[in-house]
């Protein structure tokens, strides 16, 4: 347990004793009504729970026990399921709750009534329960009722049948190895617990970028173990997706094309679809990157996006299926001496065309930025601009541009400020929030979708502490309106237990541990200057003269790209009006966005009243004095936290510091030597 298997389910013994008692009153006995695999699943849960937390295993409590009146019964089941929960119907609507809403309710003799219309509505409710007795809520006077804000809460593995992950930092895949699934598949089984316990309900196992090998896992070749897989998240209320190569009747079809209009295709397509609902009946569809970094697509075809999307989702839809279509379409080639061509406007210049051409069945997956996961970046104009097309947010939880969890940084504030932002598109509160749920436009479907940042390290995420952005993302996609101080407490106490000065001091190091990334990083939302490929460590130039479209264009007088409409690229006319004026204007633009917005000389006084130079010095030194302080922050949590965690998240801690020197001495000497301007405070540039 000491290792971090169990992440936010260990289920620590209370040493609370009053506390104890208190929960042992209303927890002495269980009634599970049903014995559906899912309502099996909350029963154990519940039941293992309370034994490791209380010391005591709870009763097996026959419902007609309760029926003659017995007290402390926790009551699980289904609404319908019995008489015993008819009463509830008096106080919350059950018909609202849909397929995944749950109600918790405390009644006064005691009993605790753990309800939804659906079984998986129930196990969420039990999940819940057990969250607040690890975060030792009172349990007396439970009302509540929960209805998640997102559909699709999804997660994205970026694994590969070799056993590798692409942008994975946590080890290899828990899903294959050599080229095929790992026969075990008990690990499997742990994660999707660990998912079902904040409320993930889908996931994709393999990678965007599909090669040869997982071509393949849509045939009958691996189709009996991807069976196995989604029967093993089928138990835990999960629907399993796959990523699709979009020339699979290339690849493995034996045809010599993949136009997406060619009735070859579009059969070849369905047999396939109608093949792989043979073996999962409740299969959740195709994730698919098409022309995009060299993946095959409908261009090749003259075709358009929509044309390609319809197809696949033609094919999946007599069964329920669905297809979510990445929006991360842009020139991979582009030539950087080109001062035109902005690789931010390609998804909208892309997609906004196709806006009411996609099947019901087709959510378009944007991420939440217009490049690619920096550390900070707009919102994409994507949000608000489509408002005839089901939506999916992208966000990534592993930390490819964010220290590959070697470096601590708690995502949360950065996805809570992308949920909150406005869009405007149907006035004001028109924000990500709204939109990515479907809500704003009325659409039938939406939620988010995120790139895991788990692998088969012992601990799951590598870094302990990183365990926090997998169970935020989660909590967020059922609910953003949570805030981040509320999600990093809960994970504190379910990991570490209820001790008041770990929770506070991790608290802190947690919350401040996106700015201080972002201050010794790249500066002012200009983004990149990382190492080429593997994406680590500080190189300012290492994308100025590539393909990529990724530049800063530093040069002795001053940094940053011009995007406005008036003198630059026009990124910043995709937005809605108040915005649009807000990014264009040199005054009005945030400070942390302003080098995305604007090239400006180094001696421009930000709104913080400083000039850009001395905001790079001022935030890269103390950037890396304030992560050499975690350290300490970490250090005198020394006899509190278990050996084994506090060692490993130690040795990171010790590299982020040395790192980030790294970071500040290179970003410092570079702008020094380009601008000449010395720093105010005379501190060591080299
Ligand atoms: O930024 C890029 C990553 C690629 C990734 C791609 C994507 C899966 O560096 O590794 O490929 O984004 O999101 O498709």
């Amino acid at each position: 347990a000491e290792s971090g298997y169990d992440c936010w389910l260990e289920y620590r013994h209370i040493e609370n004793a009053s506390l104890r008692e208190n929960y042992l009153k209303r927890c002495a006995s269980l009634a599970i009504i049903g014995g559906s695999p899912l309502l099996r699943t909350a029963g154990r849960e519940l039941a293992h729970a309370i034994s490791s937390m209380l010391g005591e295993n709870p009763k097996d409590e026959a419902v007609t026990l309760i029926d003659a009146g017995a007290k402390g019964t926790i009551i699980v089941g289904t609404y319908g399921s019995s008489r015993l929960l008819e009463p509830l119907a008096d106080v919350y609507r059950f018909d609202e709750l849909g397929e995944e809403g749950y109600i918790i309710h405390a009644s006064e003799d005691d009993c605790i009534y753990l309800s939804a219309a659906s079984d998986k509505g129930v196990l969420y409710a039990v999940f819940h329960f057990i969250r607040l007795l690890q975060t030792g809520q009172s349990i007396e006077s439970l009302r509540i009722c929960e209805v998640p804000r997102n559909g699709l809460r999804m997660i994205n593995h970026w694994d590969n049948m070799d056993g590798s992950i692409e942008r994975g930092y946590a080890g290899k895949s828990i899903f294959f190895k050599d080229g095929r699934f790992i026969p075990d598949m008990s690990r499997i089984r742990d994660y999707a617990r660990l998912l079902a316990s904040v409320a993930i309900n889908a996931v994709t196992i393999n990678n965007v970028n599909v090669h040869r090998q997982e071509s393949r896992l849509i045939t009958d070749e691996f189709l009996p173990d991807v069976a196995k897989a989604a029967a093993i998240f089928r138990d835990y209320g999960i629907r399993l997706y796959l990523s699709v190569n979009f020339a699979s009747t290339i690849e493995i079809g034996g045809l010599n094309t993949a136009d997406p209009l060619d009735p070859d295709v579009t059969a070849w397509w369905k047999e396939a679809a109608a093949n792989i609902y043979r073996y999962i009946p409740d299969f959740g569809g195709f994730l698919v990157k098409a022309d995009s970094e060299f993946r095959p697509g409908p261009f090749t075809y003259g075709r358009n996006h929509a044309d390609g999307a319809n197809m696949l989702a033609d094919a999946v839809a007599p069964f329920g299926g669905a297809v979510i279509w990445r929006c991360f379409v842009y020139n991979c080639l582009q030539d950087w001496r080109d001062r035109k061509t902005d690789r931010a406007r390609a998804a909208y210049d892309h997609f906004m065309p196709l806006d009411g051409l996609f099947r019901d069945n087709v959510m378009l997956q944007i991420k939440n930025g217009p490049m690619d996961f920096q550390v900070r970046e707009p919102v994409s104009p994507l949000f608000g601009g489509l408002t005839q097309t089901n939506q999916l947010l992208e966000l990534q939880i592993t930390q490819e541009y964010t220290g590959q969890q070697r470096h601590l940084c708690y995502l949360v504030p950065q996805w809570k400020e992308v949920f909150d932002f406005d869009t405007y598109a149907r006035g004001e509160r028109s924000t990500i929030a709204e939109v990515a749920s479907g809500r704003l436009f009325g659409r039938e479907s939406g939620g988010i979708a995120a790139v895991s940042n788990i692998g088969d390290d012992r601990n799951w995420t590598g870094h302990v502490l990183a365990q926090a952005n997998w169970h935020g993302y989660a909590r967020l996609a059922w609910d953003p309106g949570l805030s981040a101080e509320q999600l990093a407490s809960e994970w504190i106490r379910m990991t570490f237990g209820l001790a008041a000065e770990p929770e506070r001091v991790v608290k802190d190091m947690l919350l401040s541990s996106y700015d201080i990334y972002e201050a010794y990083t790249a500066p002012l939302g200009v983004g990149w200057m990382v190492n080429p490929n593997h994406h680590y460590g500080p190189n300012v130039d290492g994308y100025e003269y590539s393909k990529w479209g990724t530049y800063h264009y530093a040069d002795c007088h001053g940094m940053g790209v011009d995007r406005t409409v008036r003198s630059g690229t026009g990124y910043a006319g995709q937005y809605h009006g108040p915005v649009v004026e807000r990014y264009e204007s040199l005054a009005d633009c945030p400070d942390e966005l302003l080098l995305f917005f604007h090239h400006v000389p180094y001696a421009h006084v930000l709104k913080s009243g400083k000039t850009v130079i001395q905001h790079i010095y001022d935030a890269h030194f103390g950037g890396a004095d304030r992560a050499a302080e975690l350290v300490a922050k970490w250090d005198s949590l020394a006899s509190r936290i278990d050996a084994d965690r506090f060692g490993q998240v130690r040795e990171r801690l010790v590299h982020q510091a040395e790192h980030a020197c790294e970071w500040r001495d290179m970003i410092n000497t570079y702008f020094y030597r380009k601008s000449g301007i010395a720093d105010e405070q005379g501190r060591v540039i080299y």
